[in-house]
């Protein structure tokens, strides 16, 4: 003859165990050891992650040229590998190329980034006006302030990432309101 009420407590004593269990399984696997322990990992911005921070795009709208303009972000490297901005694309422009400004003849000029553009593990690089940029060429149209475009960078890893970057006018104050080494990497 069994007794109900005896084995229901004891099943009640093993489950806070079996919880237990579960949730030191469960942080084990955040340990990362093996690539595969995570299949969401190339999706989420979990840590280890690259992520795109604040990015922008510089409004056409009144400029010299508006079939050009280019964007601008933060790229946080969270991996233990350095990585290469390889490539950018998007439906809004024609042609996309990874530039950089450069001194010649005593004047900066922009260039084509030959081999893209690095960022280290455990680093972060600013894309931002006078400096590295996407730069947007054959715009499908002219870009105001409240646009959006839309952007994909593909690293040398394999991975890419799909970005929103809203269009904002530029303004000096724009171009070092963040600058490199003042803002934290830590998540
Ligand atoms: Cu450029």
């Amino acid at each position: 003859m069994t007794n109900p009420a005896l084995r229901a407590r004891r099943v009640r004593t093993l489950l806070p165990a079996l919880a237990l269990a579960l949730t030191a399984t469960g942080l084990a696997g955040c340990g990362d050891d093996s690539p595969d322990a995570a299949p969401d990992a190339a999706t989420s911005s979990a840590s280890g992650a690259i992520t795109i921070e604040d990015p922008w795009v510089r409004a056409t709208t009144g400029t010299e040229d508006p079939t050009m303009t280019a964007a601008f972000m933060t790229i946080d490297n969270e991996t233990d590998e350095d990585v290469v901005l390889v490539k950018a694309s998007s439906p809004d422009a024609g042609m996309v190329q990874l530039h950089e400004m450069a001194e010649a003849d005593g004047t900066m000029v922009m260039q084509e980034v030959d081999g893209g553009i690095t960022v280290k593990a455990h680093g972060g690089q600013l894309l931002q006006p006078g400096g590295y940029h996407v730069m947007l060429m054959d715009l499908t149209g002219e870009l105001a302030p409240g646009d959006e475009v839309e952007l994909t960078l593909e690293f040398s890893d394999g991975s890419s990432q799909e970005v929103t970057a809203p269009v904002k006018e530029f303004t000096e104050e724009e171009g070092h309101y963040h600058s490199p080494g003042t803002e934290e990497h830590s998540h």
